[in-house]
């Protein structure tokens, strides 16, 4: 048996960085909804140490020894966000995940899944795009500071694949969105930025606004479905290349579409207004989940319509103790 390959039932211990936030909740579900006997999960947030510290990130390691990690933690943000911090996007994110793939490294993790975004892809690109495009030409001027933190990753993942055999791969999903997400609404994303301006019209009785034209086009896929394919990933993917997690490209929807379900959500009866003095950021990152279909051709996504109803309910009864 050599290095890259483990044992089925084997003792994991799972190490999931960034377990506190929007996609590290979903998976705390997901493994619940489906354990398995050998796994025990440790979920992390930045109050067990700051991943940017070199120190700190190892006593973590040698606190908990895991066998395997889950590289969620990340200085995370919407289009305005990153739009305004660069340069923070880029050092926070490459300091994170050298010393999460370094320590994982050291301590001999059997493997480790880190997570990209679909908007590190080309701006300038042919679609629907797929996970040979990477690296190809700069990413949209809008994020290039995260999009080029998050592709260092592959490029690390080879580099200790080639020179010590590690088994580092990772993920690329489109728009996450669901419970527990950042419903800030400057630096927030579209989806939870939308949703807690739904809420506060409600209360007012006033239109939703939607920043730009309304016209991008994107691709969100539901945070608790994003968590089953990352157990997937975990147990049974064996590349060291990584795989697109998302809807089909006939599931894509522009930004006035998606509003429009929010302002149904919430029974508005104001209608909804445009801010066009507010970017649009990039057009499309139109996603191919080919990959992703030739492992898992049946898997199930749940519908855009239903997964916001959820989320607008999660909200609605969790206002108090949301991230805004
Ligand atoms: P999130 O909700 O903002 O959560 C970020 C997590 O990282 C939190 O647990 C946070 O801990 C932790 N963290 C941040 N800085 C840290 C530091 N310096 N040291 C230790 N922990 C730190 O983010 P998310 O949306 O779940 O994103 C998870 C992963 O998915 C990230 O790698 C992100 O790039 C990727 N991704 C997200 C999207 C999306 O649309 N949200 C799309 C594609 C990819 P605290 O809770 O203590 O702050
Ligand atoms: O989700 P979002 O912030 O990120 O914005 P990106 C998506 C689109 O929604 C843009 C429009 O066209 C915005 O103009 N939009 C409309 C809004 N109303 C709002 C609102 O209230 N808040 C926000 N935030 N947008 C990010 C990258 O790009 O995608 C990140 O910058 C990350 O690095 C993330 O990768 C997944 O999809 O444009």
């Amino acid at each position: 048996m050599n290095s890259t390959q483990v044992m089925g039932s084997e003792k994991k211990i799972i190490l999931v960085t960034g377990g506190s936030g929007l996609v590290g909740q979903a998976i705390k579900q997901a493994k619940q909804q489906d354990p398995r006997e050998n796994e025990t999960f440790i979920f992390l947030s930045s109050k067990d140490g700051d991943l940017k510290d070199p120190a700190a990130t190892q006593r973590i390691f040698e606190r908990y020894k895991p066998t395997h990690v889950i590289h969620l933690a990340a200085m995370v943000g919407g289009l305005f966000n990153n739009m305004k911090h660069n340069l923070d996007f880029l050092r926070n994110n490459i300091l994170i995940n050298d010393n999460v793939l370094h320590n994982s490294y050291k301590l001999g993790v059997k493997k480790v899944v880190s997570c990209l975004s679909t908007c590190v892809f080309p701006d300038q690109t042919s679609y629907p795009i797929d996970e040979t495009m990477i690296h190809n030409g700069p990413p949209h001027p809008s994020n290039f500071g995260y999009s080029y933190a998050k592709r260092l990753i592959d490029v690390q993942n080879h580099a200790y694949h080639q020179q010590h055999g590690c088994h580092f791969t990772a993920v690329i999903p489109t728009n996450v969105f669901g419970a527990y997400d950042n419903f800030n609404l400057e630096d927030g994303h579209v989806i939870p930025g939308l949703i807690h301006k739904a809420y506060i019209a409600k209360k007012e009785g006033k239109p939703l606004v939607v920043y730009g034209s309304g016209k991008p086009l994107r691709q969100f896929i539901y945070s608790i479905d994003l968590a089953k394919l990352f157990l997937f990933v975990l147990r049974e993917y064996d590349e060291i290349d990584p795989i697109i997690l998302s809807v089909d490209e006939s599931s894509e929807v522009s930004i006035g579409e998606v509003a429009q379900m929010i302002a149904d959500a919430f029974q508005l009866e104001h209608g909804i207004v445009l801010d066009s003095t507010k970017a649009d950021g990039q057009f499309k990152k139109t996603a191919s989940n080919k990959k992703l279909r030739g492992y898992l051709p049946d898997f199930q996504f749940m519908p855009l319509k239903e997964a916001i109803e959820r989320t607008v309910q999660w909200f609605n009864l969790n206002y108090n103790i949301a991230r805004k």
